[in-house]
């Protein structure tokens, strides 16, 4: 955007005096945080009226990507690079005496999702954007985003996430896009004036959806804006006045706390089951209000939705707005009189799903009676998709047991991912493994009758945000090596393999990553006051906690460190920190016990200065996107040790990638293609592959047995029972070999023990040799360009959604 420095001051002057009747000099950096973006938002709002226009003219196709979390992050910083205002911004604040990047620490995150389904819809917006798809995200307005984690005596506590103050500038309040959606109540049949069977719901409760948009600018002259709609829940009914008048405060207001509770918290679970009916309600709130609202837009464009399928595609990222397909059968059939033929014809033409997991108790199941009282329309539509699929392949002649497992009604179950493979054009899973897992396991059932509808998009990461701005040292480098149009040809890091041997740029990419490090330990100790030591290798595992990522096999690994050094404290070793960053369900607490033996271990460390000096553990409290963006570019192993064919991609490992980190990992996930771009020698691989942990398990997979033959490991998991900082952690023993309740060790942290510790053993080795070290990093950052998520988008595009890009005549 052409804005010069004295441009932007005039216009940052003006929102100070309009909004706070204060000039620079008497303004506080909160104050300053506000003007600034409340004049980018302007900004913004003027590029998007310009890039509407343009897709109006051509009546482009549009994508809607429906999820329930985005990890949107800090928006300040993005916005200017992506707008190209950064300078001019920096200068205007210098001028009044404040530096921009004190002005980025104003803004919190926000939050709004758990992990990596909702960053992953973020870094999409991005790529959208810059590639200028026509796109609009949709998902729900939180009050209260994920959880602000405290760690209190080394346990987890789970606080509000106050995201709003700050992160409110950057909506805009639609008033005029306000839609009714209702719950509950009874469905009953009527003839119309012209005789014609219809179906309406009575007697039900009603909520309003109001939009809040926030847009996204791409990055570049040719880029667009994307519009992420919030979705606030209100109510849709006016004010209790009497009861109010009445005194009886609690009456008056109770409709509105309810109506409002809708979108008041996100929850904070990630692949863990919960039948909670709020979360059901929040689900349907958001593809009803979605669904109405472009429908409605779609009239005014083509005056029939007949032509729906040709002129949207509507995206289900993961089962959570599954509803999103018995809900268009009910718009189209009970509000435009279509007929069940007609309206499912469309249906499955328009709407595509995205698997993120095959973890079980991820997917998401309802109570069937909680389902017909929330939703009885909806319900009484999905018994009817669910009625017609079972009659058609019950005319194939299939196979009783593969019907049950492809019904969406069964045992007084509704299941949500059979509705989406039944309801979409095409679903996909989001790495080249995952997507051959689903075919060969949830789905099998479903991918013998349809063959063509399984499909593979391989995640990615915006490398605008994951490495240009957040590693500005190393971007700064790779443009003086191969220029500036990776920042939107990400396939153009391969031009660096071409310094593959040459010293001086190794060297230089050594010495970036030593001056991050120093940063990063600069940063820890201004905000945290815990020490780190730059001259140790810093290893990184940052994701949320959950049995299956082994975060457990790496603290197995890092206290058979420490029992050896504790043996002998003189030992020569290289100095090594380990480094966690992990936010735990509330409700999951094996997860929290084991974020508590974290930071126990690390207490106990901190007393001991002499092995504190070689093994060092540090545990980021209220790990988040702004976290990682400081963390990444500091990191040299990136730990991705998930249990082979559990994890179904990982994102992180992409990020570490690009800024020079190299994997320790297993063969599960996108790690696989990781290591098919970069080579064996540029990879730590170890561990079971997913056959074997199959053959593992059938063949009645018994840890205690390893526990009982291999000393190294008695000794670690004894260790836990004494404990660290007083605390001992015989719970977490038993669970590794005793299993109490269920199967010792579920995801083999034993039995890829040896294979990790002897990786872990090669990779010491190679880091003492630096100039190897660093022409790994510089592989490994060569190689990125696949995993950006402007490649995915352009597969989505192109296999998936069949959307043009949108056309801008060049200035
Ligand atoms: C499930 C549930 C169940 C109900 C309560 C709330 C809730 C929230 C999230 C989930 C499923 C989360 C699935 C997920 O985040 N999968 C991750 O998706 C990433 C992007 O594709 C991928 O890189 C990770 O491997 C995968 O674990």
């Amino acid at each position: 955007m052409n804005k010069t420095t004295n441009e932007v001051q005039e216009l940052v002057l003006d929102k100070l005096a309009r909004y706070f009747a204060i000039t620079p000099e008497r303004a506080n950096e909160d104050q300053i945080y506000k003007a600034v973006a409340l004049v980018v938002r302007d900004l913004l709002l003027q590029k998007k009226q310009e890039n509407n226009a343009r897709i109006a003219e051509g009546k482009y196709k549009r994508v809607y990507y429906l999820c329930m979390e985005f990890l949107i992050g800090r928006s300040l910083k993005n916005n200017l690079f992506n707008l190209g205002l950064t300078e001019q911004f920096d200068e205007c604040l210098k001028k009044m005496n404040f530096s921009l990047d004190g002005i980025f620490e104003r803004e919190s995150d926000a939050g709004l999702g758990n992990g990596g389904l909702g960053r992953l819809a973020s870094c999409f917006m991005d790529s959208l954007a810059t590639l200028n798809y026509p796109a609009m995200g949709f998902t729900l307005r939180y009050q209260y985003g994920l959880f602000r984690q405290r760690i209190v005596d080394n346990q987890q506590v789970e606080l509000p996430d106050m995201w709003l103050p700050s992160g409110e500038v950057w909506m805009m309040p639609r008033s005029d896009k306000r839609f009714t959606v209702n719950f509950g109540g009874r469905v009953e049949e009527y003839h119309d004036a012209n005789g014609k069977m219809c179906v309406r719901n009575l007697d039900g409760d009603s909520v309003d959806a109001l939009a809040n948009d926030v847009m996204i600018s791409g990055y570049g002259d040719n880029a667009g804006v994307s519009v992420l709609r919030l979705w606030t829940a209100t109510s849709s009914t006016q004010f209790d006045m009497r009861s109010f008048s009445q005194g009886d405060y609690e009456k008056a207001m109770q409709r509105e706390n309810e109506a409002e509770l809708i979108s008041k918290v996100l929850y904070p679970s990630d692949d863990h089951s919960q039948g909670k009916q709020l979360r059901l309600q929040q689900e349907y709130f958001l593809v009803s209000a979605s669904l109405q609202s472009r429908l409605k837009d779609h009239l005014r464009l083509y005056k029939s939705v007949k032509n729906l399928p040709d002129k949207a595609v509507i995206h289900a990222n993961d089962t959570h707005p599954a509803l999103a397909i018995p809900e268009l059968m009910r718009l189209l059939m009970d509000e435009h009189g279509l007929s069940w033929d007609e309206a499912w014809d469309i249906t499955v033409r328009t709407v595509n799903y995205t698997n993120h997991t095959v973890m079980a108790e991820a997917l998401e199941k309802w109570d069937e009676n909680t389902f017909r009282n929330v939703l009885p329309r909806i319900y009484a539509i999905t018994c009817e998709i669910n009625r017609r699929f079972v009659a058609s392949v019950e005319a194939q002649h299939l196979d009783g047991r593969k019907i049950d497992a492809m019904r969406i009604l069964n045992n007084n179950q509704v299941k949500m991912a059979n509705l989406c493979v039944i309801g979409s054009q095409k679903v996909n899973g989001v790495s080249a493994l995952h997507s051959e897992i689903i075919k060969d396991t949830i789905f099998s059932e479903f991918n013998e009758i349809y063959p063509d509808k399984f499909t593979n998009v391989t995640n990615g990461i915006t490398h605008r945000r994951w490495l240009i701005q957040s590693n500005p040292r190393l971007a700064s480098l790779i443009t003086e090596l191969i220029g500036p149009d990776f920042y939107t040809k990400p396939e153009q890091l391969s031009g660096l393999m071409k310094f593959v041997s040459d010293k001086t740029v190794l060297d230089k990419i050594g010495d970036i990553k030593q001056a991050n490090k120093k940063d990063y330990a600069d940063y820890v100790k201004k905000t945290t006051g815990f020490v780190l030591n730059p001259e140790s290798r810093f290893d990184t595992q940052i994701k949320r906690l959950h049995e299956y990522k082994r975060q457990l096999l790496n603290v197995l690994k890092i206290v058979h460190y420490y029992l050896e050094l504790s043996d002998n404290p003189e030992k020569n070793v290289a100095p090594q920190t380990f480094i966690f960053g992990a936010k735990a369900a509330g409700s999951y607490m094996h997860a929290k016990r084991i974020i508590q033996l974290i930071n126990c271990l690390s207490q106990e460390i901190q007393k001991n200065p002499k092995i504190k000096k070689k093994l060092d553990v540090m545990f980021v409290e209220n790990y988040n996107v702004t976290q990682a963006e400081h963390l990444i570019p500091a990191s040299e192993v990136s730990e991705q040790i998930s249990l082979a064919g559990k994890e179904a991609s990982g994102t992180s490992n992409m990020k570490f990638m690009i800024n020079g980190a190299v994997t320790l990992g297993t063969l599960d996930g996108a790690n696989v293609e990781i290591g098919e771009r970069v080579g064996d020698e540029n990879i730590f691989i170890f561990g079971l592959k997913t056959e074997e942990v199959e053959r593992a398990w059938r063949a009645g997979y018994n840890s205690s047995t390893i526990y009982t033959h291999n000393d190294e490991i008695k000794r670690v998991v004894d260790r836990l029972r004494v404990g660290f900082a007083g605390e001992s952690f015989s719970d977490i023993a038993d669970y590794l070999i005793a299993g109490n309740y269920q199967v010792a060790d579920p995801y083999m942290c034993l039995l890829d023990f040896e294979d990790y510790t002897k990786a872990a053993q090669r990779m010491g080795e190679t880091y003492a040799d630096k100039k190897k070290w660093n022409k790994m990093a510089l592989v490994n950052i060569a190689q990125a360009g696949i995993f950006s998520s402007d490649r995915s988008i352009a597969d989505y595009a192109k296999n998936i959604w069949n959307l043009k890009k949108v056309k801008v005549n060049s200035k």
